[in-house]
């Protein structure tokens, strides 16, 4: 029998008044869990241990805490808790954590105790904790943190070290599931996903237009790894060549958030026109595509591709096999108006619209059999429900069927293999594209031609207070400050094709201007007046008609 002690509240509090005392106040668990500068994440990453035990008891399951700030500069850290299904923290703990981070020191274990009297949570209980972090300077201080806050509770702590994002989650469903999700180590990872792979590609590498080559920019972070691991378990069948492997500056010109944002090519990537490249981002949970042509003209293949991609590429799987499961799509107000058209006329596939943050996403895809999800920036994922994957599997065994039906759905149990339907993953969604791409023999420009995209362009915008931005419809709708919503209007009124939208960002203190219409050369003027509109009503000098008649 295991001994389960009890959490300590002397040493809490002890540590909490001296080694990890409240560094700034006021830091909030927003979309990406905690995130600033990593100096002053050591209490918080302590505090996020202790929760996390907190959390695993209430479960009843594994918990992981993943320490990465992604796309952000080195500087800069963050921790996020990782629920135990692999899903984000439940969003009435976001309050909970923001609170119990923000307590003063001294009232740190009343809050504490509050937490485990509110939410009913037995202290005897087990509990385990899943640790991962990614290569940042700053990480091992915050891991160690985060590890005498599990070790002050007695709890059990599998500590992974080095994972990227998606890793970790995969790790924590492999180990609430006793593997039979997959092992849960990283071998375990890189063999499930690689094995499936390469049982769909079978020996014929190359096809048509496809060749199983291509550039991959890992942003200088934790993916380079992982790439590299998988370059040995690939062999043979995908050849990656790695450029921004760790040797640079992580994240500085590099990866997919800059390379979607700025819509240019990375550092480093030195490659012939036409070449197949990707760019995933510093803790690989996002991935785009891209290529510059022989007219040095750059082509930008992002997350509203993939979701496309995926989907018709499902779709005809299910037809061949005539399983009458349901597929939906899930995008948000970020997704290129050109895909949404495409998704609803062409594909015809259901599609929603939510807001911001990957749970928003994973929790609207979770209403299908089988949910695509991707944010335009490379975040995403398909996800099965378990009665689907019984049907797909049954349906590869049916001897009552036709050949090429059992086939067909043989193909896609080992598609469920290639994807890691626990969160986003870079890695695992650059499988499934080289699968889609190889079937279809297919290059990027084939790809491309399915539909066009509407040009768009992003701003940020720096206000007093960015949560003097709200927004409603799935942040279609700017319902705060009065009379911006009414701008936006009357602006975008003006160009064909034309939409726009803001919101306050969830990881940096500043507010986002989306804009997008028919005309490349009007799309910066569209989006830079829809930025000042937002500047002078959330800054509170206006309303100020600045409508500026069109050219
Ligand atoms: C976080 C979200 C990502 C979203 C981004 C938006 C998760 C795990 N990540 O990185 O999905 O696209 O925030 O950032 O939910 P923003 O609020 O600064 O625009
Ligand atoms: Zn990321």
């Amino acid at each position: 029998m295991q001994d389960f002690k009890n959490i300590n509240y002397e040493i809490i509090e002890n540590l909490r008044t001296t080694d990890f005392k409240k560094r700034v106040e006021g830091i909030q668990y927003g979309t990406a869990g905690f995130r600033t500068k990593a100096e002053d994440l050591v209490h918080v990453a302590f505090a996020m241990g202790i929760l996390s035990v907190l959390r695993s008891k209430l479960k009843k399951a594994a918990v992981g805490i993943m320490i990465t700030a992604s796309h952000n500069p080195e500087c800069d850290n963050g921790l996020k808790l990782v629920d135990p299904s692999g899903e984000m923290l439940e969003t009435a703990w976001e309050k909970i954590a923001t609170d119990l981070v923000n307590a003063d020191d001294n009232n740190f274990v009343p809050t504490l105790r509050k937490v485990i009297k509110d939410q009913g949570i037995n202290e005897a209980a087990p509990a385990t904790i899943i640790l991962g972090r990614d290569t940042r300077k700053s990480s091992p201080k915050l891991a160690e943190a985060a590890i005498k806050g599990i070790d002050a509770c007695h709890a059990t702590l599998k500590d992974f070290g080095i994972v990227n994002t998606p890793q970790l989650h995969y790790l924590v469903v492999a180990v609430n599931t006793n593997g039979e999700y997959g092992d849960s180590s990283l071998s375990g990872y890189y063999q499930k996903l690689s094995t499936a792979f390469k049982n769909i590609r079978g020996t014929r590498i190359n096809n048509g237009q496809y060749s199983a080559e291509l550039q991959l920019d890992a942003a200088n972070g934790v993916g380079a790894l992982a790439v590299k691991a998988f370059q040995e378990y690939l062999k043979g069948f995908l050849t990656v060549n790695v450029c921004n492997d760790g040797s640079g500056e992580l994240n500085y010109m590099c990866g997919a958030d800059y390379v979607k944002i700025q819509q240019v090519p990375p550092l480093n990537v030195v490659s012939k026109p036409n070449v197949r490249c990707v760019s995933i981002d510093g803790d690989a949970d996002r991935i785009v595509y891209f290529y510059t042509d022989e007219n040095n003209k750059f082509h930008l293949l992002d997350g509203d591709r993939i979701a496309t991609l995926v989907a018709e590429y499902l779709k005809g799987l299910l037809q061949e096999s005539q399983l009458s499961l349901n597929i939906g799509l899930v995008q948000t107000a970020y997704a290129n108006g050109g895909s949404t058209d495409y998704i609803k006329n062409n594909l015809k596939v259901p599609v929603a619209c939510v807001s911001t943050g990957v749970k928003h996403l994973h929790h609207k895809a979770l209403e299908f059999d089988i949910g695509i999800y991707f944010e335009a920036n490379g975040h995403g994922t398909i996800i099965f429900k378990d009665s689907a994957m019984k049907v797909i599997r049954d349906a590869a065994k049916d001897k009552n069927t036709t050949e090429s039906q059992r086939k067909a759905a043989a193909k896609m149990t080992d598609v469920i293999d290639v994807i890691n339907q626990t969160v986003g993953d870079a890695l695992s969604d650059m499988l499934l594209v080289e699968t889609i791409l190889h079937a279809k023999g297919w290059n990027l420009s084939d790809w491309e031609e399915s539909y066009n995209d509407l040009p768009n362009r992003q701003l940020k915008v720096k206000v007093q207070d960015r949560n003097a931005i709200e927004t409603a419809d799935a942040e279609r709708l700017c319902v705060k400050p009065k009379g911006l919503q009414e701008q936006i209007d009357d602006l975008v009124k003006q160009y064909s094709r034309g939409r726009s939208f803001v919101r306050p960002s969830g990881t940096e203190d500043i507010v986002r201007v989306y804009a997008e219409c028919e005309n490349a050369a009007d799309v910066e003027k569209l989006a830079a007046e829809v930025a000042v509109a937002v500047y002078n009503l959330a800054n509170g000098i206006g309303p100020k008609p600045v409508v500026p008649s069109k050219m």
